[in-house]
């Protein structure tokens, strides 16, 4: 019997202990609420795991349609789910659903991070709701996934808005790629005209692509600016501004009235060079004051004329046709790209290609011949 309590049992007497690099360390006794001292330093207690009922195509269907906002966020956390059993159950639901969809007047709007978007939106859902319009708030951030969802995160949840009936707000979905969370967005914002909503918000942050694929969904592009900092410090870019149908000068309350409204004249100056994004319609720039609410009232008139005179002149219909087919294109290309590559002929030979590319033993023209042809 081994004596040295550092040394496990098995080791002989006679052992020479110093060549025993491992000890065996005593177990740290420590107490939890409710159990007895166990000599195992940590004891998990499990909760049970309860599974969520799963419902039809038709449940979800009959859900929505009859106005059930949890069955609403249940099908949106369908759309949102990579797994294939669920994509396809998804992709049911949203053709079921399509002939309900897009009556709404979808605006997105965009923005430096800071610029008051959320604020914005907070300030107009309330007073839409108010006079009885049926809002929903969705993001699109492409960032979400890296920065744990920037927009409509811990900082904004729209507090106020939340709470209204007529209210629903669903933040950004984790997609990874821009093209994934544009998918489970545009499928969302069709679940949510199907339930009803009129008037459809959209946030994105300008980062990257994501303003030209929320434009690329809406029907009124609003950009909001500051007056404090320079287009160059706003990253801004001059790109952005052409997707604008109208720009608001946020913050315009305290001490930034003068230079929101001087900010305003040197845009609108701007706005008169530029094409506009929209046949027979001139972008316009105001200020206002997502906090105080001053002329946010004032900017959705115009966003009202907007709708009114693009569904008279038949450009309303015009464009969303046409995103439709842009829509149609895009998911043609990711799946053209997702299936080739997951093709075992490709994959099995592609790494020796790229080799031989970069070693130039192979042209790039002929490495593609080769791929294409082992399809
Ligand atoms: N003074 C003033 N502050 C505002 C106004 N609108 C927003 N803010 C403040 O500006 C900060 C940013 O507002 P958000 O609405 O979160 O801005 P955002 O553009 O949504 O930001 P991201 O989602 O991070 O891109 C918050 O502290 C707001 O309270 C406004 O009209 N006036
Ligand atoms: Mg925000």
């Amino acid at each position: 019997m081994n004596d040295d309590k550092n040394l496990p049992e098995w080791v002989p007497e006679n052992a020479d202990k110093s060549v025993f690099a491992t000890e065996v360390m005593p177990g740290i006794k420590a107490r939890h609420d409710g159990f007895e001292e166990s000599g195992f330093s940590k004891v998990v207690k499990r909760r049970p795991i309860v599974k969520r009922k799963s419902f039809s195509v038709a449940e979800y269907k009959d859900g929505i349609l009859s106005g059930d906002k949890t069955m609403l966020s249940r099908a949106i956390t369908l759309i949102e789910s990579n797994a294939p059993r669920h994509i396809e159950k998804a992709q049911e639901l949203v053709s079921e659903l399509l002939p309900h969809s897009g009556k709404s007047f979808r605006v997105g709007i965009t923005g430096v991070p800071g610029a008051g978007k959320s604020t914005f939106i907070e300030c107009l859902g309330t007073m839409l709701c108010k006079e009885g319009k049926k809002v929903a708030v969705l993001a699109v951030d492409p960032s979400s996934t890296i920065t744990g969802g920037s927009i409509l995160g811990d900082k904004t949840r729209m507090e106020n808005l939340s709470r209204l009936e007529n209210a629903f707000i669903r933040p950004s979905p984790s997609g990874g790629a821009l093209g994934g969370v544009a998918r489970k967005s545009r499928e969302t914002m069709l679940l949510c005209e199907a339930f009803g909503f009129d008037t459809i918000l959209i946030e994105t942050v300008g980062v990257g692509q994501s303003e030209v694929t929320v434009r690329s969904m809406s029907d009124f592009f609003l950009l909001v600016q500051l007056a404090t900092q320079g287009d160059d410090l706003q990253g801004i870019k001059k790109g952005v501004i052409e997707l604008a149908d109208a720009i608001a000068v946020n913050k315009c309350d305290g001490n930034l009235v003068e230079k929101s409204t001087l900010k305003k004249a040197e845009l609108a100056g701007v706005l008169h060079f530029l094409n506009s994004p929209t046949p027979n319609w001139s972008p316009f720039c105001e200020v206002c004051s997502a906090h105080t609410g001053f002329n946010v009232m004032e900017i959705w008139r115009r966003l009202q004329e907007f709708h009114k005179k693009m569904l008279e002149t038949g450009f309303f219909e015009i464009r969303r046709a046409h995103q439709k087919r842009e829509w149609l294109h895009s998911v043609l290309d990711d799946e053209i790209l997702r299936e080739f590559y997951s093709k075992p002929e490709v994959a099995s030979i592609l790494p020796q290609i790229e080799a031989d590319v970069e070693a130039s033993k192979m042209p790039v023209t002929a490495a593609v011949r080769k791929l294409l042809s082992a399809r």
